[in-house]
C-alpha cells in the first residue's frame, strides 16, 4: 500500500444544522432564507445558523438579526429556545443523537461536534472490494460525488473558454468519470478505495436523510484532516472526493488557517516564523527546520501534513466526552453581585443535574469532575480561569456552591461585602 493513502476515512458534516432542524419542526421554513438567533434583546437576536438561501443575501453566522434583515427582508428568524433565562440546545443535541444513531450502522464513527462524525471505512472498503471482481465503480453510484481537482484542466489555455462556460452538475460528472478512469482496473490501486468509501458513504447519506429528513456533507480522503477539508468544498447536500494527488494543486492556494488545528495560535506562528501564507509554502522546508522551530513533534507532524500525510486515528467514541454548560453576561449585563452570580450558578447547576441525569440513564454512565470556569470583563479567552473539584452527587444545590466556593478565590471585594 502506498505511504500515506494507506485508510479510507469520512467526515459528514450536517448542512446548516441547526436551520435544518428547525426547519424540520416549522415546515414553513423549508426552503426560505432564515437563520436561527439567539435572544431577543439586542438588534433582534445574533445569528447562530444560516440556510443556504439566507447566505446568497450576504447573511453571515454573528450578525444582528436585524442587521441581516437589511440584506434580505423576506428574512424568517426561529429563535432558540430558552429556559432557566438562558439559551436550551436539547433539541440540537437530540438532533444529533438520532444522526449520529444511523451513521453508526454504516461504520464505527468518532463524533466531532454537534454536529459532524468521522469514520473509518478501511475495512468496510476492503470488504466490498472483494466483491468488486472488475474493479469498476458504476458513476451512478456517485451521483452527489466531486472529486477534486478534477476534470483535469486541458493543457492548453486557449481551450479551456467553452469548459468554464459549462455547469457545475456537467463539470461534476466529467470530473468523477475522468478520476474513475485512472483508478478502476488497477489492481490494489489505493485511490479506487477512495471511490468504494465514496458509494458507503453516499449510502449512509441517503439513510441519514430518509430517516431524519436532514442533508449532509462528506469528504473522503485518507485521513481526518484531508476529509475535514475535502468536506468543505462542495456544500450543501454534495460530498468530495480528495485524493493525494491533488493536493499539491490545493495546498498552492489553501491558507494555513482552513487546515484543521491550524485555524489558531499554531497557525499563526506559522505564518509568522516561516513567513508562508498557503499550505504549500511549508514543503520547502525540511522536517530539521520545522521541528526547530515548533519542537520534534509538531515539526514531524506539519512536514507530513503540508505533503497530505496525517496519521491521526479514528477514535471509536458516540458520546462527548464532557456535559457542560454556560452564560454570557456582555457589557452592562455583567454580574456585580454576590447573589447575581449565585444565583446563575444556580441556574447552570440545574441544567446540568438534568442533563447528567438523563445521560445517566440513556448511557449508563456517571461523571466524576466538575470543571468551573468563568470570564471577567476585558478577557479575551472564553475562560480565563477553570479549576475543578470532585462531583460526588448529581444535585443542583452542592454543584453550585461547590462552584461558588471555587470561583471565591478571585474575588476582590471583602468577604463581607455584597459586591
Ligand atoms: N453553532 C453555534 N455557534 C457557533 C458555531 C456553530 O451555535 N459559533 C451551531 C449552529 C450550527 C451548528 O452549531 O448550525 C453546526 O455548526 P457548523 O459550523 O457546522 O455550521 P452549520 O451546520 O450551521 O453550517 P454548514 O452548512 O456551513 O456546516
Ligand atoms: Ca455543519
Ligand atoms: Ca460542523
Amino acid at each position: 500500500m502506498d505511504y500515506g493513502k494507506e485508510r479510507v476515512v469520512a467526515l459528514v458534516d450536517m448542512d446548516c444544522f441547526y436551520v435544518q432542524v428547525e426547519q424540520r419542526l416549522n415546515p414553513a421554513l423549508k426552503n426560505t432564507p432564515c437563520v436561527v438567533a439567539q435572544y431577543k434583546t439586542w438588534k433582534g437576536g445574533g445569528i447562530i445558523a444560516v440556510s443556504y438561501e439566507a447566505r446568497a443575501y450576504g447573511v453571515t453566522r454573528n450578525m444582528w438579526a436585524d442587521d441581516a434583515k437589511k440584506l434580505c427582508p423576506d428574512l424568517q428568524v426561529a429563535r432558540v429556545r430558552e429556559s432557566r433565562g438562558k439559551a436550551d440546545l436539547t433539541h440540537y443535541r437530540d438532533a444529533s443523537v438520532e444522526v449520529i444513531e444511523v451513521m453508526s450502522r454504516f461504520a464505527v464513527i468518532e463524533r466531532a461536534s454537534i454536529d459532524e462524525a468521522y469514520m473509518d471505512l478501511t475495512s468496510a472498503v476492503q470488504q466490498r472490494l472483494k466483491s468488486l471482481t472488475d474493479q469498476q465503480i458504476d458513476p451512478q453510484l456517485l451521483k452527489t460525488t466531486h472529486v477534486q481537482g478534477y476534470p483535469e484542466p486541458p493543457p492548453h489555455h486557449e481551450e479551456s473558454a467553452p469548459d468554464a462556460a459549462t455547469d457545475k452538475e456537467e463539470q461534476r460528472s466529467k470530473g468523477l468519470q475522468q478520476w474513475l478512469c485512472s483508478v478502476s482496473g488497477v489492481d490494489g490501486c489505493a485511490e479506487l478505495q477512495l471511490a468504494v468509501g465514496a458509494v458507503i458513504v453516499e449510502e449512509m447519506r441517503a439513510a441519514v436523510e430518509e430517516h431524519t429528513g436532514f442533508r449532509c456533507s462528506a469528504g473522503i480522503s485518507h485521513n481526518k484532516v484531508l476529509a475535514k477539508l475535502a468536506c468543505g468544498l462542495n456544500k450543501p447536500n454534495r460530498q468530495t472526493i480528495l485524493p493525494l494527488d491533488s493536493i499539491p494543486e490545493l495546498f498552492n492556494s489553501l491558507p494555513i488557517s482552513k487546515i484543521r488545528n491550524l485555524g489558531g495560535k499554531l497557525g499563526a506562528s506559522i505564518t509568522e516564523m516561516l513567513e508562508v501564507e498557503n499550505m504549500g509554502e511549508l514543503t520547502r522546508f525540511s522536517q530539521a527546520q520545522l521541528e526547530q522551530h515548533f519542537g520534534d513533534k509538531t515539526g514531524q507532524w506539519l512536514y507530513d501534513l503540508c505533503r497530505g500525510i496525517d496519521f491521526e486515528p479514528v477514535k471509536p467514541r458516540q458520546l462527548p466526552k464532557s456535559i457542560g454548560c454556560s452564560k454570557n453576561f456582555p457589557g452592562k449585563t455583567s454580574l456585580v453581585t454576590r447573589d447575581q452570580v449565585q444565583h446563575w450558578l444556580y441556574q447552570l447547576a440545574l441544567e446540568l443535574q438534568e442533563r447528567l441525569t438523563k445521560d445517566r440513564e440513556m448511557n449508563g454512565r456517571v461523571a466524576k469532575q466538575l470543571t468551573v470556569g468563568i470570564r471577567q470583563l476585558g478577557d479575551k479567552k472564553p475562560s480565563s480561569f477553570s479549576r475543578c473539584c470532585a462531583l460526588a452527587r448529581y444535585d443542583a444545590t452542592k454543584i453550585s456552591s461547590d462552584s461558588f466556593a471555587i470561583i471565591k478565590s478571585l474575588n476582590t471585594a471583602g468577604n463581607h461585602q455584597a459586591a
